[in-house]
């Protein structure tokens, strides 16, 4: 039986895995950790503990102690937050994943899980389709550390035989965990402001569209990929994975459709030159052919879910 730890569990994609985790392969079989505590709902319903993932002995000591078998690492600092602080967010993203792929090596672990993202690409990569190989020249700190992690996790496939998978995550949104730090937050932002204030001010501007995706098919395409026969991944670098493709202004249409009086109004901040250099949209057709990828929501399916979701959480 695989032993599965966390890593990054009060996150945004960490609390919705760490759940899916559990109930697929048991709850005492997930480890959960981070540097702060999770939601009650992970803390509760398995093994938790505060952990550094930059604290590389306590690390080694915990994977052993526990006989850890399997590690998704999801602990980063994401693409807005690390242009504050650009030498700091380096250096948590690579050291956080150099010591996940030593231990990986060290300790013999069957698999390692590590996003990568759509930050990868830059101001020259093809914007619309754009392809799994193609020019790659990102221009952000987290893009930088995204690609860097990315050829890491390749050499350590081919030098050392460590497992390695990865999916390059487009914008992901949920309504269990907010969003921290991002690019593509406001898509996650605009549902809770719609029913709190019934208006939302936009970080970027109206026809910037992004590449997306609902938790449920990332957390999904993600376990369907740690699941995959390992002969049939022709990638250990990351897969280009695709979701649902929209701009501001197509998503506040969608949330008028359910609220009719809702205000949109665009305020693009620094934000705004991050989203210009990224994808419009994705060909994930590699992940399709190797693994089956699969995604269920579209924008209107999405939107009556996020809704009536946080509807609920906000005790609407
Ligand atoms: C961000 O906006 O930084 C992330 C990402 C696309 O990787 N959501």
């Amino acid at each position: 039986m695989e032993k599965i730890l966390v890593i990054g569990c009060a996150g945004q994609i960490g609390t919705e895995l760490t759940l899916e985790l559990r109930r697929i392969y048991g709850e005492s079989n997930v480890f959960a950790s981070d540097i702060k505590c999770a939601c009650k709902e992970v803390a509760e319903s398995g093994p938790f503990e505060i952990l550094d993932v930059l604290d590389k002995q306590k690390l080694f000591d915990s994977v052993s102690k526990n006989k850890i078998t399997q590690i998704y690492h999801l602990a980063a600092v994401l693409s807005g937050n690390a242009e504050k602080n650009p030498l700091v967010s380096w250096d948590i993203n690579m050291r956080s994943l150099m010591n996940v792929l030593e231990l990986a090596k060290e300790q013999k672990l069957s698999k390692i899980f590590w996003p990568s993202s759509i930050a990868v690409f830059g101001p020259t990569t093809p914007r619309e389709n754009t392809p799994q190989y193609t020019i790659m020249e990102p221009n952000t700190v987290y893009g930088i550390s995204k690609l860097a992690g990315e050829r890491w996790m390749e050499y350590f496939f081919n030098k050392f035989g460590v497992d390695t998978r990865s999916l390059r995550y487009p914008g992901l949104i949920s309504y269990k965990t907010e969003a921290g730090g991002g690019t593509t937050d406001y898509a996650v932002d605009i549902y809770f402001e719609a029913l709190k204030n019934n208006k939302y001010e936009c970080f970027l501007s109206s026809e910037t569209a992004l590449p997306m995706m609902f938790m449920e098919d990332a957390i999904k395409a993600t376990i369907d990929l740690m699941e995959a026969d390992a002969s049939k991944l022709s990638l250990r670098s990351s897969y280009n994975v695709a979701g649902i493709s929209f701009n501001p202004r197509e998503i506040a249409a969608e949330i008028q459709k359910h609220l009719p009086t809702f205000e949109m109004t665009y305020k693009p901040d620094f934000r705004q030159a991050i989203a210009d250099s990224w994808p419009k949209s994705i060909d994930d057709s590699v992940a399709k052919k190797d693994w089956g990828l699969t995604c269920k929501y579209d924008m209107e399916k999405m939107t009556e879910v996020m809704l009536s979701e946080i509807k609920k959480k906000l005790m609407l």
